[in-house]
């Protein structure tokens, strides 16, 4: 029998994992366990609907898997809710766009060019196009969120979403500040935790359960899991922007995000990746996750502390969650190039815009990196010393391909001897 040729590809790319830094910030390494129920014969089932309350039959052992998945995230989390169906977190913030808002209203999120996300209301996304958005900022001079000027542009434009969360800041938020403003201007507030999610549910960075009405992740970047997304609630409420029930009461944020979910943006659930969220709350939920996340903080602030003393000059001055993002002005090279540079000694990150860039999206100045997936590879903090190295030897030498095939040898050295299943 022949085999297919995308299966040499699959091992192809399974030797580019193993032998190469993984510095991408929105990239993991999963377990052996969450890769078989992604690949299981789940995948042939379809599941329209919800627990107890499906469209086709055959659905008793795929609704006790998906409410095995629910109950863990809501251990995981501290969630009174929780919609384990969004095929990613691009589907879970569409979901809460539909809950949440009519064409047209206004949502107010971090500038994607200052490290917001592309579904947070960028021009180019269903978020900008179909509703108002207005943006929030981090300040030039330190590139933290400027607070002052959120509160005035949320008490200026009334949104109907406040949206907390980015995918290019290494700081932590100020979730209290962000519920009063939303209480002032009568928003809905909502985090989209996904990439810090693994460092807020063992408690190292803020929790904003208690202050924001939604929360959605994504479950395979810090948490570490199968590809996906998901969307909870600390505490259920009624939605206030009068979605009624035939009788005229106001439905539960709960009923409105399911079926804003299914069938509001997506049919079938993928109960095989549903089935892998939940191996991974599992995991994440046991205490060796808890050494791991903090591993990842501690990579993340020994990289950054590393990359400064090399000249480097990180947004903000260093990291407190697993990623951070670098100036690369001073090293006069922009984020493409660099990108390029680093992949060909087997270091992958990527080109990243860096707040009030001068280049474009295509271009950039900036590089972003993130320790979640050397993490689980074993790296610890004397490894991020030898990746400062590596990086600043490409940089510097950018012409030299002795540096770059000498930086490339030691990097195949370190990684392979690190297997990519550690757990
Ligand atoms: N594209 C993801 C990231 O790299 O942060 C976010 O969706």
């Amino acid at each position: 029998m022949n085999q297919d040729i995308i299966f040499d590809l699959i091992e192809k790319e399974k030797q580019r994992q193993i032998k190469g830094i993984e510095l991408i910030a929105s990239e993991n390494f999963v377990s052996e366990d969450v890769m078989k129920a992604a690949g299981s014969v789940l995948t042939n089932k379809y599941a329209e609907g919800y627990p107890g309350r499906r469209y086709y039959g055959g659905c008793e052992i795929v609704d006790d898997i998906e409410q095995i998945a629910i109950d863990r995230a809501k251990e995981l989390f501290g969630a009174e809710f929780v919609n384990v169906q969004p095929h990613s977190g691009a589907q879970a913030n569409a979901a809460v766009f539909l809950a949440c808002l009519k064409p047209g209203e206004t949502v107010m999120g971090l500038d994607l060019a200052h490290g917001g996300h592309l579904t947070h209301g960028s021009p180019v996304n269903f978020s900008g196009l179909t509703y108002n958005p207005v943006f929030y900022k981090v300040n030039k001079e330190d590139g933290r969120i400027n607070y002052e000027e959120m509160v005035e542009t949320a008490l200026r434009e009334k949104p109907k979403l406040i949206i907390i969360g980015a995918s290019a800041y290494s700081r932590d938020y100020d979730y209290k500040k962000f519920r009063e403003v939303a209480n002032e201007v009568g928003a809905v507030l909502m985090a989209d935790i996904s990439h810090p999610s693994g460092l807020i549910a063992k408690g190292i960075l803020n929790d904003p359960m208690p202050y924001c009405d939604i929360v959605t992740t994504t479950t395979h970047k810090t948490l570490r899991g199968t590809r996906g997304g998901m969307i909870m609630l600390g505490k259920d409420f009624e939605n206030p922007f009068g979605h009624k029930t035939p009788k005229g009461e106001l439905k539960l944020m709960s009923q409105i995000l399911d079926s804003a979910v299914f069938p509001g943006t997506q049919g079938g659930p993928l109960e095989h990746i549903i089935a892998a969220k939940a191996i991974t709350f599992n995991e994440a939920l046991s205490d060796n996750y808890f050494n791991y996340i903090l591993q990842v903080l501690k990579n993340a602030q020994t990289l950054s502390k590393a990359l400064v003393e090399r000249g480097f000059d990180i947004i903000s001055g260093g990291t407190d969650n697993h990623l951070m993002l670098i100036d690369l002005h001073n090293k006069n090279i922009t984020g493409k190039a660099a990108e390029k540079l680093l992949e060909q000694a087997d270091i992958t990150c990527n080109k990243n815009m860096i707040p009030y860039d001068d280049r474009s999206p295509f271009i950039t100045s900036g590089i972003r990196l993130g320790t979640a997936a050397v993490t689980t590879r074993g790296l610890k903090e004397e490894d991020m010393i030898k990746i400062a190295d590596f990086i600043n030897d490409v940089i510097s030498d950018p012409e030299n391909e002795t540096t770059i095939n000498k930086v490339k040898a030691e990097v195949n050295l370190l990684m392979n001897s690190k297997p990519l299943f550690q757990w």
